[in-house]
């Protein structure tokens, strides 16, 4: 919204200049998200106590988690609110690609929402069933895979750029909705997986915004895109404004969600940020290389399907507990460790597929 107010005052106001600059309308957006959640963090913890919008901890998990009973969840909403809420501010609201990202954050943060309201309010242990959730997923989904299929934002709308080759993108053609389903809910379900340990999945979630913002970037510029021979994807830079509010409503939440937390983010939240982080990657034709930014949601991911694939066939499970971080925790692993450490392989990870761009 600043965008378009400010700048066109910019042969009146010279300073209002800065206003056309990505760079600074992502600097500006990490810092209003991180502002939003400042401001309300304490009244909302306080809100959702005071609703008793406390979490059911179950106990059959590490014993160490029984003492977080009770503690509010749902504090999504408070990261939903000031990720949306700095995109808006500081974007380029004509960008489409800005609503297609806000679309999945909204869509999914929705369908977590409606999952936590029936667990924790409804009282209905399940929540939404298996069925209803993973369909809602699939819709909405699917809205953005026909919206991009037909609303092509480039001549390589269907196609698909591959890590370390260069020049050499696989064409899916229609399959290319079935395969943006995939991503999106595959992404949203492992966040979801992996918010399981005090703060480990707003940290992560933080490193892959920092990470997607630096590639976004760069594939929204054309004449680096050009020199990187990456997919150069007209008007996709936009969305280094959303990775920045992304980022800072991560670290913001993340000074609540951290060991030991005052909140816990709900699947409104792990939904919501899963489903953007997989959006992005489709938008910016980097699918492949979000795998490799969000290494750590693939591997917590694979670990709950070796385990429950496993203990299926043949009764014995491979990990002490799945998904992995309970693993670590069930062979004595302090929480603040198995967070820490997996941070760090978020971080390399981050940095590997950073040099991805370079390396083809
Ligand atoms: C999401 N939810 C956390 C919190 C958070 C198939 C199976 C692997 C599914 C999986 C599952 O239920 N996943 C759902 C994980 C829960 O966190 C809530 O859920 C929201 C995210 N969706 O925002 O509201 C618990 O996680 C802990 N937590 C923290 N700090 C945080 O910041 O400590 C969460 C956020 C919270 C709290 O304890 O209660 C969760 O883990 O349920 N199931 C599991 O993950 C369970 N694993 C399991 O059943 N493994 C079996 C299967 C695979 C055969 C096995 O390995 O034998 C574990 N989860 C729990 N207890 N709570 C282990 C048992």
């Amino acid at each position: 919204m600043l965008y378009h107010l400010l700048y066109p005052l910019h042969d009146r106001f010279s300073g209002f200049n800065v206003f056309r600059y990505i760079t600074f309308r992502s600097a500006g957006a990490v810092l209003t998200a991180l502002l939003v959640t400042f401001v309300l963090g304490p009244s909302m913890i306080a809100w959702l106590r005071r609703l008793k919008v406390g979490q059911h901890v179950r106990n059959d998990g590490p014993q160490t988690h029984l003492a977080k009973q009770g503690t509010p969840t749902m504090g999504g909403l408070l990261i939903v609110a000031a990720l949306v809420s700095s995109v808006l501010l500081w974007s380029d609201l004509r960008n489409k690609y800005v609503w297609v990202v806000l679309f999945a954050t909204l869509a999914f943060g929705g369908i977590g929402f409606w999952d936590d309201y029936l667990k924790v309010v409804k009282k209905r242990s399940t929540g939404l069933r298996a069925i209803q959730k993973f369909g809602l997923q699939i819709i909405a989904s699917a809205v953005i895979g026909f919206f991009l299929y037909y609303n092509p934002g480039d001549p390589n709308s269907t196609s698909l750029s591959l890590p370390f080759l260069k020049r050499i993108f696989l064409d899916l053609g229609w399959f290319y909705i079935p395969f943006v389903i995939i991503v999106i809910v595959g992404s949203s379900n492992a966040v979801n997986l992996t918010d399981g340990l005090d703060g480990l999945a707003i940290g992560l979630v933080g490193i892959a915004a920092t990470a997607n913002a630096v590639i976004v970037y760069l594939g929204g510029n054309k004449i680096i895109a050009e020199y990187l021979k990456i997919l150069y994807i007209p008007g996709s830079g936009e969305l280094t404004i959303f990775c920045g509010a992304l980022l800072g409503a991560s670290l913001g939440f993340l000074w609540y969600n951290a060991h030991p937390a005052e909140v816990f983010m709900g699947d409104v939240g792990s939904l919501s940020l899963g489903g953007a982080l997989g959006t992005l990657g489709v938008v910016t034709k980097h699918e492949l290389i979000l795998v490799i930014v969000g290494g750590i949601f693939v591997i917590e991911t694979i670990s709950v399907i070796l385990q429950v694939g496993s203990y299926k066939l043949t009764g014995k499970r491979i990990f002490r507990m799945a998904p992995i971080h309970h693993h670590f925790e069930q062979i004595g692993w302090p929480e603040s460790k198995v967070i820490t450490r997996f941070w760090i392989i978020g971080i390399i990870l981050a940095l590997v597929s950073i040099a991805t761009l370079k390396l083809r």
